[in-house]
């Protein structure tokens, strides 16, 4: 029998207090990762698949995976067999998904932008995507098919023209990838599928390996720290999303919340990972004691315990009392959650003055899950407290502006002593030369 647990998260009591926004970072709960300490041990790894490719790819998914890849390419036949063996109701569920995250995701691609800043003086902006992309999909704890419409949705809705998909070898599946993930590139229209996994994945992306991969522009995608640590090292050779850790749910809660929903909302990213997070900042005690009387029932029924309870017992995890809504706002921007959900009576209001977060999540009926699955909107989103600078998961991140300048005779002409004047204050005369060149004809 599972013990039953009655409080699980521990409180953090701040109404007496009026912290400044600099406290308050010190106060809110946070997992403790380093993906500094993982970049020793994925450095050779990359080295090793520079150099020996496909040799090396074989040995360290033997190694890592516990499989031998079936093939390091998985074969087209394969992913098209894994989509015939799809459960139909999961197949309409990812094309629903498919269809609502590609029509937000393409409505969000920038517009071109063209100013004429004087007669004949054009300056324009163009949004380009990258060619070729390489999206990484874990293999591990959990498989998400989720995952890989919210890599490959965007990065098509961008414009990307070739995409690259890579998942380590299961073992249970014959050294293939997880069968849901082949399908959902099935679904896609990913042919070029690879069963590698980990840093040797991120470093086969980075470097390509001769006759197997050839090199990409940008790697997204969710992994362990191992596979964070490894884009990290390759950040710059080529283009990568921002480093996902440990998912985390915040709830800004009134005294007008449905305790049962903000309890199920706080249990479901709690069992993505032992290190997840998942935070209540409520002014009401009243609403405290009954959401954690609703989540002392639903734990004890929750098929992953081991891991929901350790996240939801973890340093991570807390209840925030606070003295009203002002206090919550200041609290939630201090936190930065990678998804923070409103249940207020006010919630567009609450919502509209929130500045650090992934992703906002207004009112009692748009959850968390809707979101992960098929709202519309990304689910891969900052964490960690990076909300406070960084997106999440969108079609810039496989773009690149590219500015275009345009100027006619008679607009240089009515600028060319300026740029002369500033070329000798550098002492660069040969800028000068090239601008008075024009000027004399
Ligand atoms: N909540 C996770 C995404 C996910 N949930 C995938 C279910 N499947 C990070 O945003
Ligand atoms: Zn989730």
């Amino acid at each position: 029998r599972r013990t039953r647990v009655v409080s699980v998260l521990t409180r953090i009591d701040l109404r007496e207090r009026e912290l400044t926004a600099r406290e308050l970072l010190a106060v809110v709960p946070r997992a403790d990762i380093n993906v500094g300490d993982a970049l020793a041990v994925v450095e050779p790894i990359i080295e090793d698949v520079r150099v020996r490719g496909e040799a090396a790819l074989r040995e360290l998914g033997e190694r890592f995976d516990g499989v031998a890849p079936a093939h390091l390419r998985v074969p087209e036949e394969e992913i098209a067999r894994a989509l015939e063996g799809l459960d139909p109701a999961v197949r309409d569920a990812l094309e629903e998904a498919i269809d609502r995250v590609g029509r937000f995701h393409r409505a969000t691609v920038p517009p071109p932008v063209d100013v004429e800043l004087a007669p004949g003086a054009i300056v324009s902006q163009r949004w380009v995507p990258v060619g070729r992309v390489g999206l990484y999909v874990p293999g591990g704890l959990a498989v998400y098919p989720s995952s890989v419409v919210m890599n490959v949705v965007t990065a098509q809705a961008a414009g990307v023209p070739s995409i690259a998909v890579t998942s380590p070898p299961q073992r249970a599946f014959g050294g293939l990838p997880h069968p849901t993930i082949l399908a959902a590139c099935a679904l896609l229209g990913v042919t070029e599928v690879y069963a590698v996994g980990g840093a040797q994945a991120v470093a086969m992306l980075a470097h390509g390996v001769d006759d197997l991969c050839d090199p990409v522009d940008v790697i997204t995608g969710p992994g362990n720290v191992y596979v964070a640590a490894a884009k990290r090292a390759v950040n710059g050779l080529v283009g990568i999303d921002s480093e996902a850790g440990p998912t985390e749910i915040a709830v800004i809660a009134d005294s007008t919340a449905t305790p049962r929903f903000v309890a199920a909302d706080l249990l479901s990213q709690a069992e993505h990972d032992p290190m997840a997070g998942s935070v209540l900042i409520t002014d009401s005690v009243d609403l405290a004691d009954a959401v954690e009387r609703e989540l002392g029932a639903l734990v004890d029924a929750t098929t992953h315990l081991a891991r929901t309870k350790e996240a939801l017992t973890g340093r991570q995890s807390a209840i925030i009392l606070t003295s009203g809504i002002d206090q919550s706002v200041a609290v939630a921007d201090a936190y930065g959650a990678e998804h923070l959900e409103i249940h207020t009576a006010d919630a567009r209001d609450v919502a509209a003055r929130i500045r650090n977060a992934g992703a906002v999540f207004v009112g009692e009926h748009s959850p968390v899950p809707l979101g992960d699955y098929l709202a519309g909107s990304n689910h891969v989103l900052p964490t960690g407290g990076t909300a406070r600078f960084a997106s999440g998961l969108g079609v810039t991140a496989f773009l690149k502006a590219v500015s275009y300048i345009d100027y006619s005779a008679d607009a240089l002409a009515q600028v060319g002593e300026k740029v002369v004047a500033l070329a000798n204050a550098e002492d660069l005369p040969a800028h000068g030369e090239a601008i008075r060149a024009r000027l004399e004809r």
